[in-house]
């Protein structure tokens, strides 16, 4: 999900003033790409010279519509397929939220208030239960369009994670996840070093260490789902895992499992009992995962990697999480 992107782009600047940096820095391309609209001949489009790098790069990789977004009539939330998944006997069970009850369990979790994010990101995580909360046996994280337009700030979400209650050090994490679809959505199930400086740590991103369990963009295609790692080798390094395409339909037609198994000497991604990638950890420079992680579930709207939302984006965008699991060998 790239944490510190921002951090990285702007230096050691205090907090206040990269926030400020980042808004002044976006309208001063606004403005520059406005100006320049008005001496240019009508072949460019605004839209094309407002897009971001990221965005740009993401639109040009696609000769074709993204395969499969459908109406939002015809996804229903929560879906109905069963639950059949099945672990290992060597596995044993040593932590769990079922999200049952009415409430989401604080013990477990904190709704983090982020307002303005990272990545150019265009969503605000509140702690609003409208945003994130418990029903009929599911946790619900719901990105909502708040205004009749599209842009920064125009989007409220949730973003959840255990910072600072529980995390684990190597186990195989698992999560049933009914995923959101559309252009400019990117849902995320993943993992940060538990003494990150966001929760109150001594340990900037990406010395942390990141593990991105689940990342799907929307953008891109809303049957294929990527892993990621991200950690400081002399500067940030990531290791993307190949991605993983549905045979048939979306991922957010159904529930699906996405876990990782991760032990002292590789990361291995799974979909559905399926591994589809594993990366050896066991250079030096990748000391971040040999340490705790705590779990995350958010959804981004928009950001230099995801691409944008636009009126075909249905919203709210929704994440129903049937249960999440953490097992360690026997
Ligand atoms: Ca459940």
């Amino acid at each position: 999900m790239m944490v510190g992107s921002r951090t990285e782009l702007l230096g050691n600047t205090p907090p206040e003033c990269r926030l400020r940096s980042a808004k002044v820095e976006r309208n001063m391309k606004t403005l520059f790409a406005l100006a320049l609209a008005l001496f240019v001949p009508a072949t460019f489009s605004l839209p094309a010279l407002l897009a971001d790098d990221g965005v740009a790069l993401a639109q040009a990789g696609r000769t074709k519509p993204v395969d499969g977004v459908k109406a939002a009539a015809e996804v229903v939330y929560p879906a109905k397929n069963e639950d059949s998944y099945e672990v290992d006997p060597k596995w044993k069970q040593v932590w769990a939220d079922e999200f049952e009850g009415d409430e989401l369990n604080l013990k477990n979790w904190t709704r983090q208030i982020l307002p303005d994010p990272y990545n150019e990101e265009w969503q605000q995580y509140f702690d609003h239960k409208e945003n994130s909360f418990v029903k009929d046996g599911y946790l619900v994280i719901k990105a909502i369009h708040t205004s009749d337009k599209h842009g920064d700030d125009q989007y409220t979400s949730g973003r959840l994670h255990t910072g600072g209650k529980h995390s684990w050090k190597y186990g195989k994490i698992a999560a049933r996840i009914q995923l959101p679809y559309g252009k400019g959505i990117w849902p995320a199930f993943w993992t940060l070093g538990d003494d990150i400086t966001e929760i109150g740590g001594t340990t900037p991103w990406p010395n942390c260490g990141e593990i991105d369990i689940l990342e799907l963009y929307g953008t891109r295609d809303d049957a294929i789902v990527e892993g990621n790692l991200h950690y400081d080798d002399g500067g940030h390094k990531q290791i993307g895992a190949k991605p993983f395409k549905l045979k048939k339909g979306i991922f957010a037609d159904n529930f699906h499992v996405f876990e990782i198994e991760w032990n002292k000497e590789k990361i291995t991604w799974l979909v559905d009992g399926e591994a589809y990638h594993s990366v050896d950890i066991t250079d030096k420079a990748m000391n971040e995962f040999h340490d705790g992680q705590y779990i995350l579930l958010n959804i981004a709207v928009g950001g230099k990697y995801a691409g944008r939302p636009d009126e075909t984006t249905p919203f709210p965008a929704q994440m129903y999480v049937d249960w999440v699991r953490v097992y360690q060998e026997k």
